[in-house]
């Protein structure tokens, strides 16, 4: 982005799928919390008996099963908990014009500008996303936000870490595992959770390094599945 964005809003995302980007994965989980930057403006609190008491009290907050319409793979599957099967039996429809229009209401409803957020979304959450909307022909705003909280805590947190999966960086700044990784809203709240411990930074980081939505390039192209 040429000048610095104040986003208002950002919108923490995970996106649970059929397996990996060599897999031509589709989504299969998706969650999204929606904090304004108020409640995203102060350090962590004191006397915390645990890390959830650190969550904000006001949050919108959207998770959605989907059919996959693709098989998991054994990883993807054992990983999620969430099977072509038992997605079926909960009678869960394809990502249809319902669900689309439920994640554009809901960004739709948020303070902008927005950010979304994701860790490791550059590399995967996000051109996932770009390729099911545009499976669909379904689009975001291309002014909105996109903030991948690996490389920002990267360059942010130094020294004392030698690896920057979310679950590491939870257990640095937290004192242990994450709780429900793998499904979209566990991991969630581990970002959200995460940027807590450097929201101030990160914010900043944001303003000055955040790619938008129009220059995302869909994970594949769709002419064949
Ligand atoms: N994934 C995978 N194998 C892994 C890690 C992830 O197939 N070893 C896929 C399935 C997950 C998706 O990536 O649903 C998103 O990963 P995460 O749960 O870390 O957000
Ligand atoms: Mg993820
Ligand atoms: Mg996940």
């Amino acid at each position: 982005m040429a000048s610095p964005k104040d986003f208002q809003t950002f919108v923490f995302l995970d996106i649970e799928t059929t397996g990996l980007p060599k897999d031509r994965p589709r989504m299969a989980e998706l969650c999204l919390f929606a904090v304004h930057r108020r409640s995203l403006q102060r350090s962590l609190l004191r006397g915390a008996v645990t890390p959830s008491d650190q969550l904000p009290r006001v949050i919108d907050k959207l998770t959605l099963c989907i059919d996959p319409q693709k098989p998991f793979t054994p990883t993807a599957e054992e990983i999620t908990g969430l099977s072509n099967q038992n997605l079926e039996e909960n009678c869960k429809p394809d990502l249809n014009g319902a669900a689309v229009e439920a994640v554009q209401g809901f960004l739709g409803r948020q303070t902008g500008p927005i950010c979304l957020v994701a860790h490791n979304g550059l590399g995967y959450d996000f051109p996932l996303l770009c390729a099911e909307f545009q499976r669909v022909g379904a689009s975001l705003p291309p002014d909105t936000g996109c903030l991948d909280t690996l490389p920002a805590l990267r360059e942010l947190v130094k020294g004392a870490i030698g690896n920057y999966q979310l679950g590491r960086l939870y257990l640095y700044f937290y004192g242990q595992e994450p709780l429900r990784a793998h499904s979209a809203e566990g991991d969630v709240i581990t970002l959200l959770l995460v940027f807590l411990a450097k929201a101030t930074e990160l914010m900043e980081w944001a303003s000055l390094n955040a790619r938008s939505w129009g220059e995302i390039q869909p994970m594949y192209s769709l002419s064949r599945n």
